[in-house]
């Protein structure tokens, strides 16, 4: 199938200088009302009993099978998985994205994952900085974090934060699944808060996070919501899914195009 890019240049150009860039109004009022509708429609029938909370800084769900079996279906984090859900899916397989992954010169990508990251007023926590890379590791390093802010991010309510060019220093430690459980091949780098960039971006843009840049998020301390939903791509043209990753799918996802 063939693909065409919609990045310009200039996009191009930020992105591989910054390793992110903030498309604004990717998505419509009714897109996002789309997915925000279909979360409250997921969430009315949600077991919060059986829930696990995902954290880059704790591990303690490491004996967690709810969250190993993520990989495979919807599982509430207060964050999910929702490349099975035709809502959910319309966006994650469109042709905007397809076209986005074409630009950055993806041949056959897969989105491997993706979360309903809600960061409620005043219980929406901190996310430490992190590679997505760490994560989803293929060999080589193909991951691609999308990022859409499905509400107005702002510093207040725990926007994203990125390290401008940190993506050009490379992986720095690997997220790894073994007979132990989970847990990370080195101790994370200590970061200058002052390195820091804050991406505040209205409802409707899309961030582009390139697989090594370092980026995290502060707790919400406003009192607004913000809601945003993630998707991460990677290449299965040429790079292979470690099998040491914490996620392990039953089947191949679907490569959104061949070329
Ligand atoms: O939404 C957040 O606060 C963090 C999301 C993130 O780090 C990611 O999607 O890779």
């Amino acid at each position: 199938m063939g693909v065409r890019g919609n990045l310009t240049d200039e996009h191009l150009r930020s992105f591989h200088s910054q390793g992110f860039l903030v498309v604004e109004s990717f998505c419509g009022p009714e897109e996002i009302d789309a997915m925000m509708g279909r979360m409250n429609h997921l969430l009315e029938n949600f077991d919060c009993s059986s829930t696990s909370i995902f954290s880059t800084r704790n591990q303690k769900q490491s004996s967690d099978d709810y969250f190993y079996e993520s990989a495979d279906k919807i599982s509430f984090f207060f964050e999910a998985l929702h490349e099975i859900d035709p809502v959910f899916c319309k966006f994650s397989c469109s042709e905007k994205i397809a076209g986005l992954l074409s630009s950055l010169s993806y041949r056959r990508p897969v989105i491997i994952q993706s979360m309903y990251i809600f960061k409620q007023p005043g219980i929406g926590g901190e996310v430490v900085p992190h590679q997505d890379n760490s994560f989803l590791y293929t060999e080589p390093p193909s991951c691609t974090g999308l990022w859409l802010a499905l509400e107005d991010a702002t510093i207040a309510n725990g926007c994203l934060w990125a390290i401008p060019g940190s993506h050009k220093n490379g992986l720095v430690r690997r997220f790894i699944r073994d007979d132990n459980g989970v847990h990370f091949d080195q101790p994370s780098p200590s970061y200058d808060r002052r390195d820091f960039v804050a991406l505040e971006v209205k409802a409707g843009s899309l961030v582009v996070l390139h697989g090594d840049l370092v980026h995290q998020s502060f707790e919400n301390q406003s009192p607004k919501s913000r809601h945003a939903y993630s998707v991460h791509a990677v290449e299965t043209d040429g790079c292979s899914w470690a099998a040491d990753n914490w996620l392990r799918k039953k089947a191949e996802p679907e490569p959104l195009y061949s070329s």
